[in-house]
């Protein structure tokens, strides 16, 4: 089934110069980009962004390091695209994911790992809705 899902490049591969990479690790992986922002977040948008980790002891580490420089959010479709692309980034921790992930080549801690994707069609409707409006994807 044809799926959206929302992935962010985040601020630690975007400053490494990685950004172009990651998302030619995307596309060969049969994402057709939708949308595509380059922004700062605010500390607030962090927040509401994460606001399912609130109660967790990264969370202002979490908003601290999301918010320190710009992003890219990108809006992604292919058939099954949430799990594709979780496939595609590798594990929340890099110390555990599979070679030739994007995280295990570009993440360098379990916060610090270079990417973002939804996770379940819910979390993916309500994240690709944070970044983008519909008309604005083609
Ligand atoms: P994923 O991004 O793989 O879905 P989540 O949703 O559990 O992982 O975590 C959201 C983000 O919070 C992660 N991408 C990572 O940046 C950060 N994070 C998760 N677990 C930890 C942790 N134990 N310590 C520090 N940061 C964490």
């Amino acid at each position: 089934m044809t799926q959206r899902t929302l992935s962010i490049i985040k601020p630690d591969a975007v400053a490494a110069g990685h950004a172009g990479e990651i998302l030619a690790m995307i596309e060969r992986a049969g994402f057709r980009v939708l949308g595509c922002r380059m922004l700062r977040l605010r500390k607030e948008q962090a927040r509401q962004f994460y606001a399912v980790h609130k109660d967790k002891p990264f969370y202002e580490s979490l908003v601290e390091f999301m918010t320190e420089g710009p992003v890219i959010v990108l809006a992604l479709e292919r058939e099954d695209a949430i799990s594709r692309l979780r496939e595609v980034m590798g594990a929340t921790n890099p110390a555990n994911a599979a070679d030739g992930t994007i995280r295990k080549r570009f993440g360098s801690n379990i916060e610090r790992n270079a990417v973002h994707g939804s996770d379940a069609p819910e979390t993916a409707r309500a994240e690709l809705a944070f970044f983008f409006c519909e008309a604005d994807l083609v």
